[in-house]
């Protein structure tokens, strides 16, 4: 996801955690504001970049070697690679967290990746994850991928600042806790297990990659591929991007309570 996308997510999980978890992480952090967590939620984006950064790009992703959109599935030991991957880098944040103390850095990383693991093209293979396959967004020339971290959710929304990140994130915790998602987001947790964080990380997405079969290419490259998206294409995606970053929020706010309390 762009900063849009992680800063809500960021946000959804700040409404949701326990006040423990709150008190403990704006500790860690340096930073008692309601924007402790979306403030460094785009950190590990930054840092990839960055020379002494460059090894944990593999760690935003993993690649699954499937055939959609005939087929679409994620397997652990086929799939993560020998740099590394998002559902192991979530395994290890995981355990150093629960081994030693946490520091600023394993929070500002664990934030992006449960989030980054949401984006169906974060858990495909496929042309670098939608990387190389050229499209158009209202006449903007760009890439599959970039549509769906970025220009979709930004449409949506109408900007990508702080603000909009936290109105969309009180929009979509209200649907959590009273509206659309609230008969289904406890379920969002069915599996969850802090000492099995593999297996969690790879429900999650199994879950996302179903969408890369489903809703990004149902019918396979060549019906997207140098087409402009913004029309039905991206009213059909828009309610896929909107469920993964509730469900994103959702667990990363049961991700931290589980570290901080030992319980949702
Ligand atoms: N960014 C974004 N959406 C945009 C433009 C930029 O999420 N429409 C992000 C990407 C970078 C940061 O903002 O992380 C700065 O981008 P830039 O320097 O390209 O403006
Ligand atoms: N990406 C991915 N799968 C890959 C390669 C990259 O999901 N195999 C993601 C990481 C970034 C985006 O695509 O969100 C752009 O990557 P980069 O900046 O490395 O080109
Ligand atoms: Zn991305």
């Amino acid at each position: 996801w762009g900063e849009l996308g992680h800063q809500t997510i960021a946000y959804i999980a700040t409404n949701l955690v326990s006040s423990a978890t709150q008190t403990k992480f704006q500790s860690i952090l340096g930073d008692t504001s309601g924007d402790y967590l979306a403030t460094v939620s785009t950190w590990a984006d930054t840092y990839r970049y960055t020379d002494a950064g460059t090894w944990s790009a593999p760690l935003h992703f993993i690649d699954a070697n499937d055939s959609p959109p005939s087929s679409c599935d994620v397997e652990y030991s086929r799939d993560c690679g020998s740099t590394g991957c998002v559902v192991a880098a979530i395994k290890n944040y995981t355990s150093r967290v629960s081994s030693t103390s946490l520091s600023a850095s394993d929070v500002k990383t664990a934030a992006k990746f449960v989030g980054d693991i949401h984006q169906p093209l974060h858990d495909e293979n496929l042309d670098l994850g939608g990387n190389e396959i050229d499209v158009t967004f209202g006449g903007t020339s760009t890439n599959l991928h970039h549509i769906w971290d970025t220009n979709m959710p930004e449409k949506y929304v109408g900007g990508y600042g702080l603000s909009d990140a936290k109105s969309w994130a009180a929009t979509l915790t209200k649907s959590i806790k009273t509206g659309s998602y609230e008969s289904e987001a406890a379920s969002w947790l069915d599996g969850i297990e802090l000492s099995d964080a593999v297996t969690t990380a790879m429900s999650w997405a199994n879950e996302a990659n179903a969408y890369v079969c489903s809703t990004v290419m149902p019918d396979g490259i060549s019906a997207v591929e140098d087409t402009d998206l913004s029309g039905t294409y991206y009213t059909k995606a828009m309610p896929v991007i909107e469920l993964q970053i509730a469900r994103a929020g959702y667990r990363l706010a049961a991700w931290l309570d589980l570290i901080v309390t030992g319980s949702t």
